[in-house]
């Protein structure tokens, strides 16, 4: 029985945790779920959008399963990912059947430093304007890229391309392209390459098989995983991982999208495939991938699917036809 942290937090974070819950139920893992609160709702009630019994709770499970944070995702998100090192963020760009994507054949994945970068979270306003502090050390930036060829090894992938702003941001795009080759030392095996991230984000539309493994800094990483959602039709597809030595949290690339929220009509997949993510980090690799297969098998069909997918279903019902799939297997 795994002890698992469960935060709905906002918007369709709250609608698409309940589609993943419900897939979650179809399989042979035991969970031992704790309910907690966080974000804008929460912060509206109680003045606080984080409480210490939220990241007590987190630090207590063996893994957490997060929604969404909409306006206060700074405040919640990011500092859950700080508060507990949850250093790494993996964020696979996978393209499935049956989606409108521009790719139909891309496998690779972002590995984005999580504690530091443009995220550090010192801002302050000064009389001309504001100004925002970019950190990037030397501990941080060796184990985010130790992360992305350890597990560029033990996926099987051959190329790991650290991705950076060296020519303009010297001093710290500098440290992390540095410290970048320094490791890639102990992982011979592996190709290497670096691209500017201008470049990256340009590769992206023109060749992105060229990537296999990159690894960047905070702000890149997140811009660019949303820019990879794009390729392989969109953000309801797209899981991320956030780990760190002791737990870690699985969570959609997406946000609590307001707009959406409250129609029940929000793509479940990419909540469905951080739990995989969640199964694959507690080695239920069996379980992890009953689920992925019931889902891809629902994406092919392209039946029981949200709007987005081009069908019609509500986000419960489209959960509930992979939960069938796996049950009738
Ligand atoms: N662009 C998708 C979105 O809104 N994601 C939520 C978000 O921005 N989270 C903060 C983060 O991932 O750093």
């Amino acid at each position: 029985m795994y002890k698992i942290a469960v935060i709905p937090g906002d918007g369709i974070g709250k609608e698409v945790m309940e589609a993943a819950l419900h897939v979650l139920e179809a399989i042979n893992v035991e969970f031992d779920y704790t309910f907690a609160d966080a974000g804008d709702e929460y912060e509206e009630i109680s003045g606080i959008a984080l409480p210490q019994e939220t990241i007590d709770v987190v630090k207590n499970s063996e893994a957490c399963l997060f929604g969404a944070a909409g306006e206060s995702a700074a405040d919640v998100i990011v500092k859950l990912r700080q508060e507990l090192e949850l250093y790494v963020n993996l964020r696979p760009v996978k393209s499935y059947p049956g989606t409108k994507s521009i790719y139909n054949d891309l496998d690779f994945v972002i590995v984005r430093e999580n504690t530091e970068g443009m995220y550090i979270g010192i801002e302050e306003e000064t009389e001309e304007g504001a100004t925002a502090l970019r950190v990037i050390t030397k501990k941080a930036s060796e184990r985010i890229c130790k992360f992305a060829f350890e597990y560029a090894e033990k996926t099987g992938r051959s190329k790991v391309t650290a991705v950076h702003k060296a020519n303009v941001l010297k001093k710290t795009d500098g440290l992390f392209r540095d410290t970048f080759y320094k490791v890639a030392e102990e992982f011979s095996d592996i190709e290497t390459d670096d691209r500017y991230v201008d470049a990256t984000a340009m590769f992206f539309i023109t060749n992105p098989h060229m990537f296999d493994v990159i690894v960047t800094t905070n702000l890149f990483g997140d811009i660019l995983s949303d820019e990879g959602a794009g390729l392989v039709g969109g953000l309801g597809l797209i899981p991320s991982a956030n780990i760190g030595e002791k737990t870690g949290i699985f969570e959609p690339v997406h946000g609590s999208a307001p707009r959406h929220a409250g129609k029940n009509t929000a793509n479940p997949s990419a909540m469905i495939l951080s739990a995989v993510l969640m199964l694959d980090y507690l080695e239920e690799h069996d379980a992890a991938r009953t689920i992925e297969n019931a889902l891809i098998e629902v994406l092919s069909e392209n039946k029981v699917v949200t709007q987005d997918l081009g069908g019609k279903a509500s986000t419960m019902e489209m959960a509930a036809e992979i939960r069938n799939k796996i049950e009738n297997k």
